[in-house]
């Protein structure tokens, strides 16, 4: 007799199909993850050039997944992320001008310049954040879905976190009550193979099943190629399915991996050059997507420099902008935040 298999076994190897992309799709996917890599090869150079200081976490190498991720959301669906959030907010529909600015720490930034690279929002795109607290926007997410529940919206929340966070507390703290209260959330774990400095091996139980890391409380989980967007997408659908249904929490562990450092000071001594050059060439998210177009008869290299040049130049027009911007005002100190005074 066959084995039944639970959705919660379910691994990449017995996950259905991928489902192709139309021509449309493809082309959406290389425009969304072009920005998120340009806007990104800028913000290093900003970086280097003294325009952005403080911590400055690069999302590039994992852009699949936001994409994906956001491909397959409605837009009212609640998003809440990690410090590694540039990507995030760009997708989230914020003026790559705001995002520009707030990591340059300008007036006109996304959270007035007051935020930096990690406290990213963007409340339009039902973004909320950008949390600096390894782990922290778990329950925060979950805190979302709650509300999504409550005033039974028909809204879903999709909480990214790192693999490192993966391994903290409040994460299963998250998980238990999202399962018996049947929350509409989508937790996604992006693997990117290394925490600061961490090979996931060296730090997690069990490295290779992180979409089990539920199975305790009984809500089902996906391993997915977070290289390939269009597995992204597919998975994130089956996923805010499951929980738009009301039937609780779905994991999705996103294998995916960053070419950067963890940050702009990290020396990456716990990896070779070989090991991040062979997942360039070999997986790379935006590469596989210019490929598949190219060959399938639906671009020409002209149309895919047309795209490439097109973000660019929107890219540029942000860092113009992000550098010639005003510092906030001192007055600004003192708003936007919580303050007690005597008495
Ligand atoms: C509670 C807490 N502990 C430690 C840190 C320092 N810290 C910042 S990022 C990080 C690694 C997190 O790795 P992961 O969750 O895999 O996310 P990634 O950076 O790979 O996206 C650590 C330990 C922190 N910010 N917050």
């Amino acid at each position: 007799m066959a084995r039944k298999t639970t959705a919660a076994k379910r691994t990449r190897r017995n996950a259905p199909p991928i489902a192709e992309f139309d021509r449309d799709q493809e082309f959406e996917a290389l425009r969304t993850m072009l920005l998120v890599r340009r806007f990104e090869e800028k913000a290093g150079q900003l970086y280097g050039m003294g325009y952005i200081g403080g911590f400055c976490h690069l999302y590039i190498g994992q852009e699949a997944v936001v994409t994906g991720m956001f491909m397959a959301r409605r837009p009212t669906d609640d998003v809440i992320t990690s410090y590694r959030c540039h990507g995030h907010v760009l997708v989230s529909g914020a003026d790559p001008k705001a995002v520009m600015a707030e990591l340059t720490g300008r007036v006109h930034g996304v959270s007035k310049g007051k935020g930096g690279s990690m406290h990213m929002f963007h409340v339009d795109g039902h973004f909320w954040g950008g949390h600096g607290i390894v782990g922290a926007q778990v329950p925060l997410g979950t805190g979302l879905a709650f509300a999504n529940r409550y005033m039974e919206d028909g809204q879903a929340t999709l909480a990214f976190f790192g693999e490192g966070a993966a391994n903290q507390g409040q994460v299963y703290e998250s998980f238990n009550m999202a399962a018996i209260w049947k929350l509409p959330i989508v937790y996604i774990i992006e693997n990117n193979r290394y925490a600061m400095g961490t090979a996931v091996t060296r730090s997690a139980a069990k490295p290779e099943e992180l979409y089990m890391r539920g199975a305790a409380f009984g809500i089902p989980g996906e391993q997915v190629d977070g290289m390939d967007v269009r597995a992204v997408k597919a998975a994130g659908e089956r996923a805010l399915e499951h929980v738009r249904a009301g039937k609780g929490p779905y994991i999705l562990e996103m294998q995916t991996y960053r070419y950067r450092g963890h940050s702009m000071s990290d020396p990456a001594k716990y990896r070779t050059r070989e090991e991040v050059q062979k997942m360039r060439q070999e997986h790379d998210p935006i590469e596989q997507v210019k490929s598949r177009l190219l060959e399938k008869g639906w671009a020409e290299e002209a149309d895919l420099k047309a795209v490439d040049a097109e973000v660019r130049k929107i890219v540029s027009e942000a860092a113009d902008f992000a550098t010639a911007d005003a510092e906030p005002p001192a007055e600004e100190l003192w708003t936007d935040i919580y303050a007690r005074g005597e008495g």
